[in-house]
């Protein structure tokens, strides 16, 4: 089913009218409430009559995570906090959170572009939604939660961890949708593995997986070992949490909730727009929002857009499945290194698991870097001879793909820590 087939499929004239005057409103409410944004207009030398439509976006400046940062905690708000109905906020790697506001239109507007998420992967007000996102400070509990009673399906709102209560429910209450992050699945269904639960019985079928970058080759291990059909779905804090994009059935790029997040790609270099259909990074215009609108702000997640009609009926712009971050990207004695290429390598092998630990390190002047990998139970039992064979392979292959040398160290299943939020996959203990 789609959820808003009049935005979901206008034609691309229309997508820009609604675009453009959303974007001209937007700017106007900025400039004349927050002071910091009107100063960096007027350093661009911009008024608000200079954005009319889409293509004056570009005289626009960026937004990044420091101008959040600096104006930390409230200081980007354009509305007073007797508006604000909530807040939420992302941990970064250092220093201080970076905090989210909404109004309660902000909120049922989160609402309706998660449950045209939902639509687009497949769930009805049949299904029995069991959430195993974080709720709380993170966005990914709640957004799921509010968008999945907008459909009018059944939340069980169970959050992260408890993994056998998890798989518990999921037998009793016969949960037919899991939301949750790409590793915590994976975690899932190891537990019910040992558990000796059979998959047959249960009533999963669809997964709605992301907040954090996950393979091809991670996406079959995860349906096939699920027996279900896994959904990418993509979104950050700044911009509304989950639900800024979400893959349909036909599983070929995140169709993106254009009409609300206005979407480029720029060459985190030049900054410059890359040419259509390049690889870049993505930055978003929030158009709708009311508490924390943003302008061009860069998400550092690297994507190429396709604006050509999906077999699904959908004409909302897809984005492909992120390659990365541009500051994940591990400089390795100069070369570029995507913990995905690692993944893809690591995953396309029957004989180890998908759990993984990249560990750089600097001895003297020379970076170097190591990689955990758990093998998979019988072959870790088998003589020393085959895994040296094994540790040698994999060097090999990831030697080719990377261009780099790797020290591969296997070891035991269940080794590698697991989380039931977001994944670590890199310790980098270079100081800088
Ligand atoms: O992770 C929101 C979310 C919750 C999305 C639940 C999907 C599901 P943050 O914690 O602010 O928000 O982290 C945002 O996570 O910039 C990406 O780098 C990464 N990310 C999110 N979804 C995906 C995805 C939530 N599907 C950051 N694929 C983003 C790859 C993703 N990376």
């Amino acid at each position: 089913m789609i959820w808003n087939e009049r935005i979901e499929c206008a034609t691309r004239d229309e997508m820009r009218i609604i675009q453009s005057e959303r974007l001209s409103e937007t700017v106007k409410r900025i400039y004349h409430s927050v002071p910091y944004y009107r100063k960096k207009m007027q350093d661009a030398g911009l008024t608000p009559n200079d954005i009319e439509d889409i293509d004056d976006l570009r005289k626009l400046p960026f937004t990044t995570k420091i101008d959040l940062r600096d104006n930390y905690p409230f200081g980007l708000f354009t509305v007073p906090m007797s508006e604000i109905v909530r807040l939420h906020a992302s941990s970064g790697t250092t220093g201080k959170p970076t905090v989210v506001g909404y109004t309660r239109k902000d909120i049922q507007m989160w609402a309706e572009v998660v449950t045209r998420s939902l639509c687009m992967a497949g769930v009805h007000r049949n299904d029995i939604v069991q959430i195993a996102y974080g709720y709380g400070l993170f966005t990914g509990g709640l957004g799921l939660h509010y968008g999945t009673e907008n459909l009018g399906a059944s939340v069980i709102p169970i959050s992260g961890g408890n993994t056998t209560k998890q798989i518990q429910l999921m037998e009793d209450f016969g949960s037919s949708v899991l939301c949750c992050t790409p590793s915590y699945a994976l975690n899932i269904a190891e537990v019910i593995k040992e558990m000796k639960v059979d998959i047959s019985k249960l009533k999963l079928r669809v997964g709605i997986f992301g907040a954090e970058p996950w393979s091809e080759a991670m996406r079959k291990e995860i349906e096939s070992k699920l027996k279900i059909k896994a959904i990418d779905i993509y979104g950050l804090s700044e911009i509304v949490g989950p639900g800024v994009s979400c893959e349909c059935e036909e599983q070929c790029g995140m169709h993106i909730n254009e009409d609300h997040f206005l979407p480029e790609v720029i060459d985190p270099e030049t900054l410059e727009p890359v040419a259509p259909g390049e690889i870049g990074e993505l930055v978003f215009s929030t158009i709708t929002k009311e508490g924390l609108p943003l302008l061009r702000y860069r998400t550092r997640d690297l994507t190429r857009l396709h604006y050509e009609e999906c077999a699904c009926g959908r004409t909302l712009v897809r984005m492909e499945k992120c390659k990365g971050r541009s500051d994940d990207m591990l400089i390795i004695r100069g070369v570029n290194v995507f913990p995905s290429q690692i993944e893809t390598v690591l995953l396309n092998m029957s004989e180890v698991e998908p759990h993984y630990l990249i560990i750089i390190d600097r001895e003297g002047t020379l970076d170097t870097m190591s990689l955990m990998v758990e093998v998979q139970e019988q072959f870790f039992s088998d003589e020393i001879r085959k895994l040296q064979e094994l540790r040698i392979k994999i060097t090999k292959q990831l030697e080719s793909v990377l261009g780099i040398s790797v020290n591969v160290k296997l070891v035991e299943p269940k080794t590698i820590e697991r989380t039931a939020g977001k994944a670590k996959r890199v310790i980098d203990n270079r100081s800088i």
